[in-house]
């Protein structure tokens, strides 16, 4: 039998051997899965223990939050606040950064989450998942400041997300391809499933919210029409479907056997770049994409490249298999 390859082993060799990990961010990111792994349990246990369902509260884009949100960000703040590795982090449930307490050592690392992606899943038991985003604290800054995070997503040293679907796997970049792992419930551990996760460049498949369409901008439009028309269209074959509404699982199937994913701007809210937040989703979901040979743009320009302004910006996403995504966004530009 094939050796097995634990999350950890996997993490202390990309340390020792290829030097692409220092010993602070190894720690960070298994103090990431472990905090995966007991969310997991949580979502696991779903009516029986008592997680389902909304809580009282709004978060900072107005949105009510679910139990399972709060939960889940308590989970990443009490694993992640001691450990030493970590300067301050910041969360779709939060409205401000969280500073590690002055009780416990800081580090030099920024971890920012959307602790459960998807969370209209939550309740109807379909994947849901947790995204997470590392940068490293900028040089020479005493204090930690909103300002520290706002680096383009070209800077991330990790980048990763769980999913909690009929499996619990997690899936991570440190910059050397994507690999995935999935948890071995019996083990308690993570365990190497997949290496060298590569995306095909053309595909049949696309994920959008199809309800939005009238609300579409012409780019956009002009893409789904072109593949709903199917074999007799422009684009001479057969398109097929898939939205699941859990960004973690639309971006796993991608990773998986390749599509297309798009949640463009649209004229619901003409003043608003898109749904989905740059820093905790679009960020680290582009990296996973590009570095297993796909694309994301926001139509217009690569989102690792975005400067952001805020840390709860909003960005357009098309991102997946490389020539759909440069089609789309020729659509945009022109070119
Ligand atoms: P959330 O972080 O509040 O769960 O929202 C993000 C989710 C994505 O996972 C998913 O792609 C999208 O929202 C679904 O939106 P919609 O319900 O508009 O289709
Ligand atoms: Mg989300």
């Amino acid at each position: 039998m094939a050796q097995r390859i634990s999350l950890t082993r996997y993490l202390v060799e990309q340390q020792r051997e290829e030097g692409h990990i220092p010993s602070q961010l190894r720690l960070l990111l298994e103090v990431v899965a472990r905090a995966c792994k007991s969310i997991s349990q949580a979502v696991n246990k779903g009516a029986l223990g008592g997680v389902l369902g909304s809580a009282d509260s709004e978060n900072v884009q107005g949105e009510v939050q679910k139990k399972l949100d709060i939960i889940a960000n308590e989970v990443l703040i009490e694993a992640n606040e001691w450990g030493g590795h970590l300067a301050a982090m910041a969360s779709e449930e939060m409205d401000s950064i969280y500073l590690v307490p002055n009780r416990y050592p800081q580090g030099e690392y920024l971890l920012l989450f959307d602790p459960l992606d998807g969370s209209s899943n939550i309740d109807v038991n379909v994947s849901i998942g947790t995204i997470f985003s590392v940068l490293k604290k900028p040089e020479g800054s005493p204090g930690v400041t909103e300002q520290d995070f706002l680096q383009a997503g070209a800077k991330q040293v990790a980048a990763g997300y769980c999913v909690y679907g009929p499996q619990t796997t997690l899936v991570l970049t440190v910059g050397d391809g994507v690999s995935m792992f999935t948890l071995d419930r019996e083990q308690g551990s993570f365990v190497l499933t997949q290496e060298n996760v590569r995306i095909p460049a053309d595909t049949k498949e696309f994920a959008i919210n199809m309800s939005n369409m009238r609300h579409w901008d012409e780019p956009v439009k002009r893409y789904i029409d072109e593949c709903l028309q199917g074999k007799e269209g422009p684009r001479g074959k057969d398109f097929n479907m898939r939205w699941i509404a859990s960004m973690v699982a639309d971006v796993h199937r991608i990773l998986t056997r390749g599509g297309v994913f798009m949640y463009p701007w649209d004229k619901r809210e003409p003043n608003k770049p898109g749904k989905l937040r740059l820093m905790y989703e679009a960020n680290p979901m582009s990296w996973l994409v590009e570095q297993a040979g796909g694309a994301a743009t926001n139509g217009r320009q690569r989102i690792l490249d975005i400067e952001p302004g805020q840390l709860h910006e909003r960005v357009s996403v098309i991102l997946g298999s490389k020539n759909e995504v440069d089609r789309v966004t020729s659509y945009h530009t022109g070119v």
